[in-house]
């Protein structure tokens, strides 16, 4: 082992010779002499870690995963996984995020760099021990110091770069199903939204809209008009976002098929032949998105859709998933007839399930194929996590090529910390049930610990029937999340906001509105974030420190001057709510309402009817928001709202840029600063300027921790 110094916070221990994932982007170069702290370390075939925690200790982090916030009590696997089944007993989903802090009476944090399976009990054979396998001898690991949660967590986001930002537009609410399957379809649905005086900036295609699912194709019979349509639809506001999948089929005379063969651009078995798995399309070869000349090639493909119109894609499939391989289906029809020689039993009747259940997304097939990387051939299994991370980078390094000024909405279902750079990521195929609300709420700060701030889950969930109240309820969470979209899967109801009743309609609505409201203060926190390396949803404790703060998993801070405690139980017309502070609640039934009242530090009960959620603001904080539009584009905010609880002094800075390019990057941006000062009777509201923004005055509402309501009008 190996130890080099990151900078004053980070060490890499480097074990064997780690392949390079290029997760992290600063890796320090001086091998220096640090002894590995924390950890007994067990070293051999695998790399054993073990840490005994305290009785208190909490484990926060693994990105995308089930369970808590806290992650103690379950064991978990980072391995890329398709399973659309996200019970409680399972171990992993599709991303694979190998960050997490330990937080008690030792506090620091771990990102183990190494793209395999890893495996992390914590505390689940042995309550107190945590015990992480690495399925491997090379691998970094660093540890990450910081004086408290949230510095830790900085300073991991600082060493793995800059986080992707979507066009401002991927901000609005994105309506998706499996499918709308024609162009018919999708046109009456964008004018529903339009008609209804319900915000949408996008509609997302699956499947049914390519030529028998090949990749960057078109269906003739279903979508003739593709790009007039398209076109037509961006004029009114609403972006098509076709989905993408990883699997390449194989067709004579399909282009991308054989261009892939003739430049030996697919992954391949053991004998170097390309590998053929089944998915969607049938029989498929798998792009080899590890090679970096592959990898600029199907970025590239994406350019015949960005010219009929299209901005932003969804990429899925990718970890990969599996349905069967061909060599997987003839061992198993080989195992079939040899059960058939034989007579039925039940010990041979289960040998037979097996074998059939066993095909999909099978470890055999995982071990079975190879990609061509710059350090070589290396098989799959080795790798597995970086598939779809750099499938993320394929279309985003093409975006730069096509476009280099232009941002792109691009979201993956697999990931890889890095993969942040480059997308954003949706949770997958959830249910639409209770538990995966506040699975979702659990997961929000999991995930941006881990860098992938632009994320959301399926809004109403994927699988199964939503009922309406849960979609309300479900509704009143995402509009917090970056990534706001309403998806759902084949076979299941309808699930728009207009699918249910009338009171319904108009509940979703309102809440789709206030998002719409709430962009100017979501995407100013959203890039803040960005530019400063933070989370911009984060558990309670990564603020305040007290006794109860450490167990709240559902309540949680979105940006720096709000705190959300969504209701995510049926039946329900309230919840009780921890308060840390004092804090302004606004009970919002719509934009425009005005009911608020300061709430004392402590544990309260808030009454919240079903068209009802709970937004606070911190103390010495301001929100600031607009009027809704039907569209982000035609957001106005000339004139803008700023709800400020004040105690004696709160200042914001609102920033904002074009929303489209990439000169954030240089710094093009404006911002404006608010101070607000009480003392005594007496009230100061400074208002400083810079660059260019569309703001011309600011409706400012104070209200101080007494609850006097103080209201003026600030030119800016
Ligand atoms: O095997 O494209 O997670 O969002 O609707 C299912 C069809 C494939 C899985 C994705 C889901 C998408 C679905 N896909």
């Amino acid at each position: 082992m190996k130890s080099y110094i990151v900078n004053k916070n980070v060490v890499r221990y480097e074990f064997g010779k780690p392949i390079e994932t290029y997760s992290v982007i600063e890796k320090g170069v001086s091998e220096s002499d640090i002894e590995f702290k924390y950890f007994q370390l067990n070293l051999g075939e695998e790399i054993k870690l073990k840490y005994n925690m305290g009785k208190k200790d909490i484990v926060y982090g693994l990105g995308e995963n089930i369970r808590g916030i806290n992650k103690r009590g379950w064991i978990y696997e980072s391995f890329c996984t398709d399973d659309p089944n996200h019970a409680p007993d399972k171990k992993s989903l599709y991303g694979a995020h190998n960050f997490f802090i330990v937080d008690g009476e030792k506090r620091f944090g771990v990102y183990i760099d190494f793209p395999s399976k890893i495996i992390y009990d914590v505390g689940y054979e042995k309550k107190d021990k945590l015990e992480i396998t690495i399925e491997g001898k090379d691998a970094d690991i660093y540890i990450i110091n910081g004086e408290t949660v949230k510095e830790i967590a900085q300073n991991f986001l600082k060493i793995i770069g800059k986080g992707y930002v979507p066009p401002k537009w991927a901000f609005g609410y994105l309506q998706s199903r499996w499918s709308y399957p024609t162009e018919e379809a999708v046109e009456s649905l964008a004018n529903e939204f339009i008609e209804r005086d319900i915000p949408c900036d996008g509609i997302c295609l699956d499947l049914d809209y390519m030529d028998n699912y090949k990749d960057f194709s078109l269906s003739n019979e279903r979508f003739p008009n593709f790009e007039e349509v398209t076109r037509r639809l961006k004029s009114k506001g609403v972006k098509i976002i076709p989905i993408i999948d990883a699997g390449v089929k194989i067709e004579d005379g399909y282009d991308i098929y054989e261009e892939g063969i003739e430049k030996g651009y697919f992954v391949t078995d053991k004998d170097g032949k390309p590998f053929v798995a089944a998915v969607w399309p049938g029989k498929v070869h798998f792009p080899d998105f590890l090679n970096k000349d592959a990898r600029k090639w199907f970025g590239k493909k994406y350019k015949c859709l960005i010219d009929k119109g299209i901005e932003g894609f969804w990429n899925d499939m990718n970890e990969p998933a599996i349905f069967y391989s061909e060599n997987g289906i003839n061992d198993a029809y080989r195992n079939i007839d040899e059960l058939r020689t034989k007579e039925l039993n039940i010990d041979s009747f289960f040998k037979f399930k097996d074998v059939v259940l066993g095909l999909s997304n099978s470890m055999n097939d995982y071990k079975g194929f190879y990609h061509k990387t710059e350090d070589g051939i290396v098989n799959h299994y080795e790798i597995h996590n970086l598939y779809g991370f750099n499938m993320t980078k394929a279309a985003a390094e093409g975006f730069e090529e096509i476009d280099s000024n232009k941002r792109f909405l691009l979201f993956s279902r697999a990931s890889f910390i890095g993969a942040h750079r480059y997308g954003g990521i949706w949770t997958g195929d959830n249910c639409s049930w209770w538990e995966h609300l506040i699975l979702n709420m659990k997961m929000l700060p999991s995930i941006n610990m881990c860098g992938f701030i632009y994320s959301g889950a399926d809004t109403c969930g994927f699988g199964s029937n939503v009922d309406s109240e849960l979609a309300i309820r479900w509704n009143q969470l995402s509009i917090f999340a970056p990534l706001y979209r309403n998806h759902s899967s084949m076979g299941t109801r309808n699930q728009e906001p207009f699918a249910f009743d009338e009171y319904t309609e108009k509940t979703i609505k309102n809440i789709i509105k206030f998002r719409y409201a709430m962009i100017p203060y979501l995407y100013s926190e959203y890039m803040k974030a960005i530019n400063s390396s933070d989370m911009l949803i984060k558990p309670l404790s990564f603020e305040y420190d007290d006794e109860f703060v450490s167990q709240i998993e559902d309540q949680l801070l979105v940006g720096d001057s709000i705190m959300i405690a969504p209701v995510y139980e049926q039946n329900k017309s309230g919840r009780y709510v921890y308060l840390p502070e004092d804090m302004l609640l606004w009970k919002v039934k719509k934009y425009t309402s005005k009911d608020f009242d300061v709430i004392n530090k402590g544990h309260n009960y808030i009454n919240l009817d079903l068209n009802e959620f709970a937004l606070f603001i911190r103390k010495n904080r301001m929100f600031v928001y607009g009027e809704p539009a039907q569209n982000t584009e035609l957001l106005n905010n000339e004139t803008l709202n700023v709800l400020a609880f004040v105690a004696d002094r709160a200042e914001y800075d609102l920033y904002d840029d074009d929303g489209i390019s990439k000169e954030y990057l240089l710094g093009e941006h404006s911002n404006i600063n608010i101070t607000i000062t009480l003392e005594e009777d007496k009230h100061t509201i400074v208002v400083k300027n810079s660059g260019n923004n569309k703001v011309k005055e600011l409706l400012v509402t104070i209200i101080t921790a007494e609850g006097k309501i103080i209201t003026e009008k600030v030119n800016v």
